[in-house]
């Protein structure tokens, strides 16, 4: 069987928020050696670099959302670039902040809808992200593009969002920060959602198994973004928006390797990191260790089984 090609597609973005620093975040990923932790597994690397915004007018202090023509800007460019490889492998968008969503998200729903096959989105985070650009209250965009792939309205000067996805196919896991009017349009949407509660409560198999089977059954393409701050800030400190409470190591791990053996896995996005704020590039080295889970590391080779 020819070997999956991984492509690292680098989106050194740092617009979705007011603390500068994840536009180090790829290379970060880069020296804690994610494509050669990648090629360990029989995986085909291919690094296309770091990707660029398109053209944008300036920004000005003086509006309420925070560099919104940027991050426009950077949702052209990478919806097309993410339709675009998709075509080559399976893409892994390396962050920039999570506003890399808003066009990693429909870029890839895009080229599931040519293909015609539904495509679910796995959303891994202390956040919901489910704000429109008319209802965040800190005007950081990144807190919006779970949102706006689904197609929602309020999001004036973005490109038209081609494929949205539905509702049900979404799943987020980890939360434990959701504003007020993101939990009333949560409350009021078909998505599945999971906070750290039930996490204790039921275990991360639980609900995640749920979800892939349902992705499995749909024959779907799953994408999974991947927020540093869905860990716990002890394992995870490099990043701006920590919350007490996250995912565990094993937590985390637990659910790459179902994500793995699921074999749904079409793309992803390792998001959020800030470098400068790192200890030594342990938070790099985590996020690095889980997207190698994700692709197959393992001590064991497990019979496959089915979940639920
Ligand atoms: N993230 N809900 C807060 C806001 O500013 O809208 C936090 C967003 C965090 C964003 O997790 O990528
Ligand atoms: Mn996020
Ligand atoms: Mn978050
Ligand atoms: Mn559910």
């Amino acid at each position: 069987m020819k070997p999956k090609t991984c492509l690292l597609i680098g989106a050194p973005m740092d617009s979705g928020k007011r603390r500068d620093g994840c536009l180090m975040g790829p290379d970060a990923y880069r020296t804690a050696g994610l494509a050669r932790a990648l090629r360990d597994l029989g995986l085909k690397v291919v690094d296309d670099g770091n990707l660029t915004p398109a053209s944008h007018s300036p920004d000005d202090a003086s509006g309420r959302l925070h560099r919104p023509q940027e991050t426009i800007a950077w949702t052209y460019r990478l919806i097309r670039e993410a339709e675009q490889a998709m075509a080559r492998g399976l893409p892994i968008f390396l962050g920039g902040d999570h506003a890399i969503s808003l066009g990693t998200v429909p870029g890839v729903a895009a080229h599931a809808a040519s293909k015609g096959r539904p495509q679910f989105v796995l959303w891994l985070d202390a956040h919901s992200d489910f704000h429109t650009a008319e209802t965040t209250t800190s005007g950081n965009l990144h807190g919006t593009p779970l949102a706006y792939a689904t197609g929602r309205k309020g999001f004036p000067g973005f490109p038209k969002v081609t494929a949205p996805v539905p509702e049900e196919n979404i799943c987020i896991i980890g939360l434990r920060s959701v504003d007020p009017a993101e939990r009333a349009m949560l409350q009021d949407s078909g998505i599945h959602y999971h906070d750290m509660r039930e996490i204790d409560e039921t275990g991360i198999a639980t609900p995640l198994s749920a979800f892939l089977s349902r992705v499995e059954a749909a024959d779907g393409a799953l994408h999974v973004s991947l927020d540093v701050d869905f860990l716990d800030p002890s394992i995870a400190p490099a990043v701006g928006t920590t919350v007490p409470g996250g995912a565990t190591i094993r937590e985390g791990h637990l659910a790459m390797e179902l994500i793995c053996d699921s074999g749904r896995m079409t793309s992803m996005d390792m998001v959020e990191l800030n470098p400068f704020l790192d200890e030594r590039g342990r938070t790099a080295q985590a996020m690095v260790d889980l997207a190698a889970s994700a692709l197959g590391r393992r001590v064991f080779d497990r019979p496959t089984r089915s979940y639920i």
